[in-house]
């Protein structure tokens, strides 16, 4: 592990793996619910990264300079640029050992995968304040949260029958990475200032007990 004498805040480091020296850079925001899934799933797996928190430096050219897509998370894999939380914990999983992200058989690894996604492609972008910025650009600021608030709990509502069918974890009787996608939706909401209903409160009370977000730096 080395330290960049250059660049205040930064911790840099190195992974060691299958005999590969790999720089990993994760650019996010701590506000970013996308960002905090892919820091959980480096922390969790134990992955050596170098943060850094675009809110503190001049975001566009950060973003724009490495992804064309304009948003957060962005991880620099030596001179290769990943976007895409999903991808970004793919790319994880197929490179760093345990602990999995998707335990369980394949009917199993479905389920997570299909948790995952209906955080990331229905419930997110719906919510994404500049996309909403995009599609309505009359609406107040207080109209905006309001609107993402009321779809974030609907969504959540529709993929309750999914969840905790075998034990309090989203999917199966293990961790996966559908806590980590659906965890960080619910802080989501919460940080926006709507209320989550019992069963989801008691969920995230359960992850947060559980001891496998230790390994989160935040
Ligand atoms: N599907 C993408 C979504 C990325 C995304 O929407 N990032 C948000 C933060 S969670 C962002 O950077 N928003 C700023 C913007 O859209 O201008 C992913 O999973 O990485």
């Amino acid at each position: 592990m080395e330290d960049d004498p250059g660049s205040a805040g930064f911790i840099s480091r190195r992974h060691l793996f299958s005999g590969m020296i790999m720089d990993i850079v994760l650019y996010y925001s701590p506000t970013s619910n996308c960002s905090l899934r892919v820091k959980w799933v480096f922390d969790y797996k134990g992955i050596d990264y170098k943060l850094v928190d675009v809110s503190a430096v001049d975001s566009d050219h950060v973003f724009f300079s490495l992804s064309p897509y304009g948003y957060v998370p962005i991880v620099t894999v030596d001179d290769e640029v990943l976007s895409e939380s999903m991808a970004i914990a793919d790319f994880a999983e197929d490179s760093f050992g345990e602990p999995i992200l998707f335990p369980g058989n394949s009917l199993n690894r479905a389920r997570i995968r299909e948790v995952c996604e209906f955080v990331n492609s229905t419930i997110h972008p719906a919510q994404n304040s500049s996309i909403l910025r995009f599609l309505n650009p009359g609406l107040s600021d207080a109209e905006r949260v309001e609107l993402r608030i009321n779809w974030i709990n609907h969504c959540l509502d529709r993929l309750k029958p999914r969840l905790w069918k075998v034990s309090q974890f989203a999917v199966g009787t293990n961790f996966s990475l559908a806590d980590i996608f659906l965890f960080e939706i619910c802080v989501k909401l919460v940080s926006l200032g709507g209320e989550l209903s019992n069963d989801y409160a008691q969920y995230r009370g359960f992850i947060e007990s559980s001891g496998f977000r230790t390994g989160s730096k935040r």
